[in-house]
């Protein structure tokens, strides 16, 4: 497993929030921001919108979705898997908020999916974190890698508010622009569908690949 000495805890409440600043760098993510805006194909339609990419989960189901075929990640994905895992995730979110987008707060407790990860690129926005009446707003920078483990990833629901606006602690009123967040998800236990194992494999390859090179750079 690569170690990354910027990869620390939040020292805050919830317990469990992992974090590294400028995963990417600037320039790398104005070339990610170019390609989601001109290169790839959205849905066509207001609010929040999703890309998946490997399995497809069924929020039917809280599983993932049998029928719909796994899909490999593009070349663009695989410099932003996060090097601290052992294998490659199975599933894997590009989410665009346009300004006053949000998601509803929930818990990513789904019974197939163990790590989660999120990166945020583009705007900031403020996500909260709650449990009972306690509330707990984390500044998603853009560039930054946030793991959700133990407390915060189990016990408190974390969300972002639908607003135009974040007030930050100091009073600021900071206006939301375009954001896009990539989470990324391991099932338990390993893959478990067959016949994508040689997909898998070659995704593993070429993620290892991105990782030596993340590595020797
Ligand atoms: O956009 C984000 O940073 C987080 C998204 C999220 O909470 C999720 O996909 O479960």
């Amino acid at each position: 497993m690569a170690q990354r000495p910027n990869f620390k805890e939040l020292p805050i409440k919830p317990s469990g929030i992992i974090w590294e600043d400028d995963f990417v760098d600037a320039e790398h993510e104005q070339r990610l921001l170019s390609l989601f805006t001109k290169e790839l194909e959205w849905p066509d339609r207001p609010g929040r919108i999703s890309l998946h990419y490997g399995y497809t989960f069924d929020y039917k189901t809280f599983d993932i979705d049998p029928e719909i075929p796994y899909k490999e990640f593009p070349e663009w994905l695989q410099p932003l898997i996060p090097p601290t895992e052992t294998r490659p995730p199975d599933q894997v979110c590009l989410q665009y908020y346009p300004p006053g987008a949000g998601i509803p707060p929930h818990v990513d407790a789904h019974a197939p999916y163990d790590q989660l990860y999120a990166l945020s690129l583009g705007a900031p926005a403020m996500m909260q974190f709650r449990r009972g009446e306690e509330r707990v707003e984390v500044d998603l920078m853009p560039r930054s890698m946030m793991q959700m483990t133990g407390d915060s990833r189990l016990h408190w629901t974390h969300g972002i508010k639908k607003r135009k606006n974040d007030t930050l602690p100091d009073g600021t009123i900071r206006p939301r622009a375009d954001r896009w967040s990539i989470t990324y998800r391991w099932l338990r236990g390993g893959s478990r569908r067959n016949g994508v194992e040689k997909e898998k494999r070659s995704v593993k390859a070429l993620a290892e690949k991105a990782i030596g090179e993340s590595q020797g750079a």
